[in-house]
């Protein structure tokens, strides 16, 4: 089998896809989702004008002689543009062992460790009372696991509850959150999660995202008043390009940590991982290059009790909800997968046959990642410039989104 095309199809069913397929002599096919949210143009550019050339005429059996030329041979290792291409081609090359043996992707990964990866949702509110109802919502939908994000008192907009109004008559420019003080943040959280655990107990794993907002010592603090909520983890307290940042975190709290939704490859983690700095590693497919160096970092984090907890927000595409389902069923240290709701019209144009049952995601039998794309249906909803927020704080100096 060769390799005779691969084709970049960025879409809009409700928010930008991009979708590499990869097409054979034999008629096989395989995808992978290169959708870098913010940025999806910079990494179609990059399939399409510097890798697809490369491909033509492989075999695609080669998966790892594939990926390590793709990473060695760009001379410019690493980096999210770069790291999202690699892993576009290598769940293609994935999808594509499964569909010509004629077997699901987890069984090429070594077979089912559990039926489904235990996921997590989102619940938000703009109020404490709002937040309580969304999470009671969800846990009578089924899930045992769920985000609790709230709007801060003070705070006019923030992460995670949705943007009361825009910011820019643009919608093609960046919105703008103009607002953030973590002393109002700091103050609200303890009582946010008062006020649900109180509600709804201690039979549903609640977790938090303070999505790089804090400082070392300000985490540190947080993690310390929340103990009592015994959160299953506090997300992205603070940026983790300093690695030992989390040394000073782990010194003053016992809250669960989890880091690395931004993170494209091993070496973000490393020191993270060998010193038990998080508990929980949320490298994702799509972003960490793929299957073949996802399962590497969940290899390497396994002796030291790291589990992952992979990324797996709707600008992840149904393509790649599949592959964490895959590699989240087989993993043995796979120990959650966040889930969230795709756009509706993306049902139009993704067909998936993996399941969210009672708080379950499972990838299903079918060969390969068992996903599909409609290109008419793709075609129909042409991609649209959008950006992430931009987060600015009371002195209106820049944040981090
Ligand atoms: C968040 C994401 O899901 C999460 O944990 O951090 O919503 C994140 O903001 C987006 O995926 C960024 O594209
Ligand atoms: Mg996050």
């Amino acid at each position: 089998m060769r390799i005779v095309a691969g084709r970049v199809i960025v879409s809009s069913p409700g928010r930008n896809y991009v979708t590499l397929k990869l097409e054979t002599d034999e008629g096989l096919y395989g995808l992978g989702d290169a959708t870098l949210n913010g940025r999806e143009l910079a990494v179609a550019a990059y399939l399409r004008e510097h890798v697809v050339p490369m491909l033509i005429g492989l075999d695609p059996a080669n998966i790892e002689d594939i990926w390590q030329t793709l990473y060695r041979g760009a001379y410019w290792r690493r980096g999210p543009v770069t790291m999202t291409a690699i892993a576009a081609v290598d769940v293609a090359l994935w999808d594509l062992k499964g569909k010509a043996l004629g077997t699901p992707v987890w069984n090429l990964l070594g077979g089912r460790s559990r039926p489904g990866i235990t996921v997590y949702t989102h619940a938000h509110g703009h109020s404490v009372g709002e937040a309580v109802e969304d999470v009671e919502r969800l846990v009578s939908q089924g899930f045992g696991a769920v985000r609790v994000q709230c709007a801060v008192p003070g705070i006019g907009r923030m992460y995670g509850v949705g943007l009361p109004r825009p910011s820019t008559d643009d919608p093609t420019l960046p919105e703008v959150e103009e607002d953030w003080s973590t002393e109002k943040y700091l103050r609200f959280v303890p009582e946010l999660f008062d006020a649900v655990r109180s509600k709804v107990g201690f039979d549903v794993h609640l977790l938090h995202d303070a999505h790089h907002r804090l400082t070392p010592i300000e985490a540190g603090w947080l993690g310390r008043r929340l103990e009592d909520h015994r959160l299953f983890w506090l997300e992205d307290p603070v940026p983790a390009e300093l690695q030992e940042s989390f040394r000073l975190i782990r010194q003053h709290t016992t809250t669960p940590l989890a880091v690395g939704e931004v993170f494209n490859s091993v070496y973000d983690c490393e020191l993270l991982i060998r010193e038990q700095l998080i508990d929980y590693v949320r490298a994702s497919v799509p972003h960490a290059g793929g299957l073949t160096h996802l399962r590497k970092l969940a290899a390497l984090a396994e002796p030291y009790h790291v589990r992952t907890g992979c990324h797996g927000a709707a600008d992840l595409s149904p393509v790649s909800t599949a592959a964490a389902a895959h590699f989240g069923v087989a993993v043995h240290n796979a120990a959650i997968q966040e889930y969230q709701d795709h756009p509706v019209p993306a049902r139009d144009v993704f067909d998936v046959g993996w399941t969210v049952r009672d708080g379950r995601l499972d990838p299903g039998d079918r060969p390969g990642l068992g996903v599909d794309i409609d290109e008419q249906a793709a075609e129909r909803l042409p991609y649209e410039r959008s950006y992430l927020p931009i987060s600015r704080r009371v002195d209106g100096s820049v944040g981090n989104y």
